[in-house]
């Protein structure tokens, strides 16, 4: 038979900076979880150029959770005809990260950069029914899972981290990865 090596078709293997995805699934309850990669040495944090976005439409914020990278510009849009406020009573717990938006119009943005990475619980004082999270994630390499709790964190370059689940009423849970080309992480997490 012969003996002739395949030519080598994977083009990964000609780059220099070898990188894989993170996939894997959350077990949590219903909705969406948000996956995120732990800050690392070496992994370059830039402040992201893609403009976010919630609004506050039918007495509901939409999204009802949003992840976004630290460093990122939220724009705050009423999208009612009734005024709302927003503001968080703190971030991951920390009280001195609370602040206030302000109560404002329909139509009108208010923006927000988020420099510290965390959990951020957004309310509306008018309407205290109103509730939504934003996902300040340490780094950019963030996924939100499907319904199914499947995601995919893609283009990490290879080495060692930390990836964090977090879903809302549950407990966050942090596991140790190694990227070599793709590499799977799975969790489950509790109330
Ligand atoms: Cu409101």
């Amino acid at each position: 038979m012969g003996s002739a090596q395949a030519p080598d078709t994977n083009p990964a293997s000609s780059q220099s900076a070898h990188s894989g995805n993170i996939i894997g699934k959350v077990g949590a309850g219903k909705g969406i979880s948000i996956v995120w990669v732990e800050a690392t040495p070496g992994i370059a944090v830039a402040k992201p150029a893609k403009p976010f976005t919630f609004s506050q439409k039918a007495l509901r914020f939409e999204p009802h959770i949003l992840a976004v990278p630290v460093g990122a510009s939220v724009d705050f849009l009423n999208n009612d005809s009734v005024p709302h406020n927003i503001f968080w009573p703190a971030i991951s717990g920390n009280k001195k990260l609370s602040h206030s938006l302000g109560t404002f119009p329909k139509g009108q943005t208010r923006v927000f950069q988020f420099t510290a990475p965390g959990i951020v619980p957004l309310l509306c004082n008018v309407h205290p029914e109103m509730a939504a999270y934003l996902i300040v994630t340490p780094t950019p390499y963030l996924a939100e899972t499907d319904e199914s709790g499947s995601f995919k964190i893609a283009d990490i370059p290879d080495g060692s981290y930390a990836v964090t689940a977090w879903h809302e009423g549950y407990k966050t849970q942090t596991k140790p990865v190694t990227v070599a080309s793709d590499a799977r992480v799975d969790f489950t997490l509790a109330k």
